[in-house]
């Protein structure tokens, strides 16, 4: 590759736009579509260079999310279906600020630090969700990896899951599964049929679920699933606007369900209904239902978390074997639900800083790590060994019929997770599965725990990084007195907890407040707040 081309390709139809720079957050790069060509062309350089230093093949992901229709975005991804390694997260800062001129120096200096093979061939895999600019910059990323002769492979409009899952698939030579959109369907489908069996109904569960799909991809995925899912799992799909209508995420979705903690538009209200709502890119997804006097309740990660994790304790145990499993939450985690599945369900918790990534990694630690953040973003991780065990298992002879069945079981649930990267709907088969095992509606489900109230406010600063955190971002170390005062101020509640965090993704600080009441809970949100200005 002549490093000559990258320059003229950028100076001639790529060139850089924009004079501010940008930073590789914890989402990527997000920002207006707009200002976003000259970037992916860029991530596209990047992207060829990663595989080619990693041998392997780099997914990148062109998608904002819950964002509104008129922003982008784009994210690497890693060969094990991660998200790039952090200490290269600078590097991609770098590769979308310098000038036309200097990318050849940039290449040059990448090279040379890790000392990469430029004649490796590399296959870079491309995925995008449904925004009307994503076609365009997939464009610009595909002429970047062409420009340093990688070969670009396009999977056209996926969830961001399902291209961590292609990339994982296609690094570990098909052993997580085929890297193809069919491969995962049938993986997932096969699973999920199997361990429904022949009743659908079964107790208190009911066979129907609302699904709003925010407009999006995770609308268009959906027709395949229920496809393929036939009378098994009867989803019932709205919010399912094509490409360019404008509505995606807009008034509806996880983000929306969440934050406002309302029922979203184009969702019928039905009392007592299960509903779910994912997000513009279908890797989170919340659960909800209107009860009889019109109340909306909300299911968020962290009741996805606790049932999961209550589940595969549950079944573990059938199996006889020792495994040891845990759960990672951040500081957003309700304090109701830490505490139901530490005293209760008796599994140890651990707390990360916010980002998939951090939790992602902590819960490769444990031979079973379930992690979900608040927001409805998770999934489940098995180690290699954990596996192995299990399989082993089958054909010992030590093992009752019992214990067999429950050791099948629980290797078909593995079947039916992503453990990729959070994925909404494959996060909601399994829910279903859970449900319906257990014969449980909404209402058995919620009744585990009550939630403590809970409220995250926005305080807008000159400059957000003068604050700081420590300890998964539950304490504030600089400035200087601010915890002692943010301490004092929770000594007052029952129940009270608060902190602030810069975000990653805003130009903001956020300020979590929880306590006994909801009263309580909006006064101390409210006095960290003013603290923080
Ligand atoms: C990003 C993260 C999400 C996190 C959010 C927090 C990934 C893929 N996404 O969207 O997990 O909850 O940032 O945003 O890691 P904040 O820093 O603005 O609060
Ligand atoms: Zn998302």
């Amino acid at each position: 590759a002549s490093f000559r081309t990258v320059y003229a390709f950028a100076r001639e139809m790529h060139p850089k736009t924009e004079k501010a720079d940008i930073q590789y957050g914890t989402a990527g790069f997000r920002t207006k579509a707009s200002k976003l060509g000259y970037v992916m062309y860029r991530m596209g350089l990047l992207a060829v260079l990663r595989a080619r230093y990693k041998k392997a093949v780099i997914g990148v992901m062109i998608t904002a999310s819950h964002n509104p229709e008129p922003d982008n975005g784009v994210k690497l991804v890693d060969p094990h279906g991660e998200m790039l390694e952090q200490s290269w997260e600078k590097w991609a800062t770098k590769f979308a600020n310098v000038g036309d001129d200097q990318l050849e120096d940039v290449i040059k200096e990448i090279v040379n630090e890790f000392n990469i093979d430029m004649t490796n061939r590399v296959e870079i895999f491309i995925g995008k969700d449904t925004r009307p600019s994503s076609p365009s910059l997939a464009k610009s990323l595909m002429d970047g990896v062409l420009a340093l002769s990688g070969k670009p492979v396009d999977f056209g409009i996926v969830t961001t899951p399902q291209l961590h899952y292609f990339v994982t698939c296609k690094n570990t030579r098909h052993a997580y599964g085929v890297p193809t959109e069919v491969g995962y369907y049938i993986k997932l489908v096969t699973a999920f049929k199997k361990l429904r069996g022949e009743e659908y109904n079964k107790g208190n569960y009911k066979n129907l679920i609302f699904y709003d799909g925010a407009n999006g991809v995770g609308s268009k995925k959906i027709k395949i699933f229920q496809e393929q899912l036939g009378e098994c799992l009867n989803v019932r799909h709205f919010n399912d606007a094509g490409i360019g209508t404008g509505k995606l995420n807009f008034m509806c979705g996880a983000d929306y369900v969440k934050s406002t903690q309302s029922f979203p538009t184009g969702v019928p209200v039905e009392k007592n209904r299960r509903c779910a709502s994912v997000d513009g890119d279908a890797d989170r997804i919340v659960y909800y239902y209107v009860d009889d006097e019109e109340n909306f309740h909300l299911m968020d990660g962290d009741r996805i978390a606790t049932l999961i994790a209550s589940y595969l304790k549950e079944l573990l145990q059938k199996t006889g074997i020792d495994l040891n499993l845990g759960l990672i939450q951040t500081a957003y985690a309700n304090g109701a639900s830490t505490e139901y599945i530490t005293k209760q369900l008796k599994v140890p918790v651990a707390c990360v800083s916010t980002g998939v990534k951090h939790l992602h990694h902590k819960a490769l630690e444990y031979d079973i790590g379930v992690y979900f953040e608040a927001n409805g973003h998770g999934t489940v991780v098995f180690s290699q060994a954990a596996k192995d065990k299990l399989k082993e298992a089958l054909k010992s002879e030590d093992k009752s019929e019992t214990e067999k069945k429950a050791i099948e079981r629980f290797l078909t649930l593995i079947d039916v997770i992503n453990e990729t990267v959070g994925d909404a709907i494959s996060d909601m088969l399994l829910v279903e599965t859970i449900l319906h095992d257990k014969g449980w509606d909404v209402k058995d489900w919620e009744a585990a725990y009550t939630d403590l109230p809970n409220k995250l406010v926005k305080v807008v600063v000159e400059d957000r990084n003068v604050i700081t955190t420590t300890n998964a971002e539950r304490i504030c170390t600089s400035p200087n007195g601010l915890q002692d005062e943010i301490n004092s101020l929770v000594a007052k509640y029952s129940k009270g907890r608060s902190f602030v965090r810069p975000s990653g993704t805003e130009d903001i600080v956020r300020v979590y407040a929880e306590a006994a009441t909801k009263e309580d809970t909006d006064r101390l949100a409210a006095e960290v707040a003013k603290k923080v200005y």
